[in-house]
């Protein structure tokens, strides 16, 4: 049995889809997606103008994940509305969701009115989380900031669906102040969690880091970024359950973590490094996998599901 999903008026045809990560930058990358079983196709984070890669290696794997600063690579968001048409017209029924990055409020409207005005995007991810101006936190580690900037997008008119990927919050205070400035607004889900920023890894071999840009820090997904996400995802549920979805995103790489992400309250789940590794077959496997397991312990609606974790 296969679930499907809704985020407002907008269907998915299953629960697994791709993050706005590895393989969603090119038109063959997304059109790769379209043909797989992702359940959507979401969009590399884009900005008002083209931006370049960061020098490489800039993205590496290793055995419970990978490392990146890709630096927002991105063909700029004309280049996406263009795609999202041709895509839209070859494959009608798979949502597109776009990403959004942030430079400044100005950036932001301009995307956002385009996006909100476009007949083939269906849904909009603004990505609070990635680095940002220079010497500025991530915009969702600031508060204030995050609120003035939700004020203005949210007074942008449009009726798609408006939601947030969200950083890692590695204190349950933090948690609550975020969710206190997210009730304001009418956001329909939030992505948790974007990768863990600002980190390292080394290769002894080498005595080197295994990225060039910024010293090595880079910005951490796959295993080890697992029970973080799920802690945030059940954070955000305890704050949040009454007014908006959660989508899990975080070192699913098998039917067991999507299962894990639905039991802590995701709706639905995204596939980043997993994606990166195997390419788009990763859907199919996992969904075939997930489905059986749903048969095994008769499982016949999400609902049974999402949100039940059996805490002690
Ligand atoms: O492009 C990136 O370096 C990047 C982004 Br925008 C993001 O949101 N998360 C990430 O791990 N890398």
């Amino acid at each position: 049995m296969k679930f499907t999903a809704n985020i407002w008026k907008v269907v998915f045809p299953g629960v697994i889809y791709n993050s706005s990560g590895p393989r969603c930058t090119t038109p063959d990358e997304l059109r790769a997606l379209w043909e797989s079983e992702s359940s959507a196709i979401m969009m590399k984070s884009c900005s008002p103008l083209p931006r370049e890669w960061n020098p490489e290696p800039r993205y590496m794997e290793v055995d419970l994940g990978s490392i990146n600063s890709i630096g927002l690579a991105n063909h700029g968001y004309k280049k996406y509305l263009e795609y999202a048409a041709e895509l839209k017209a070859e494959f009608p029924n798979k949502p597109i969701v776009v990403s959004i990055v942030w430079f400044s409020h100005v950036d932001f409207i301009e995307l956002v009115t385009a996006f909100q005005n476009d007949e083939n995007v269906d849904i909009l991810e603004v990505n609070l989380s990635c680095p940002n101006v220079l010497g500025k936190p991530q915009i969702a580690y600031d508060f204030e900031g995050s609120d003035e900037l939700l004020a203005k997008i949210f007074a942008i008119p449009g009726e798609k669906p408006v939601g947030l990927k969200l950083p890692p919050y590695f204190d349950p205070v933090h948690t609550a102040m975020m969710a206190e400035v997210l009730k304001k607004y009418p956001i329909s889900f939030i992505t948790c969690i974007n990768s863990v920023g600002n980190t390292l890894i080394i290769d002894p071999e080498t005595e080197s880091p295994l990225i060039a840009p910024k010293g090595g820090l880079g910005w951490l997904w796959g295993d080890y970024v697992k029970p973080v996400a799920l802690a945030n995802v059940r954070m955000f549920y305890k704050l949040l359950w009454d007014r908006m979805k959660i989508i899990g995103c975080g070192g699913i790489k098998s039917w067991v973590d999507v299962f894990e992400h639905l039991l802590a309250w995701a709706s639905l789940v995204q596939l980043g490094t997993v994606l990166g590794k195997e390419n788009t077959i990763c859907f199919e496997r996992i969904q075939k996998e997930f489905d059986e397991y749903m048969d095994k312990k008769w499982y016949s609606d999400v609902n049974q599901l999402v949100g039940n974790l059996k805490e002690l």
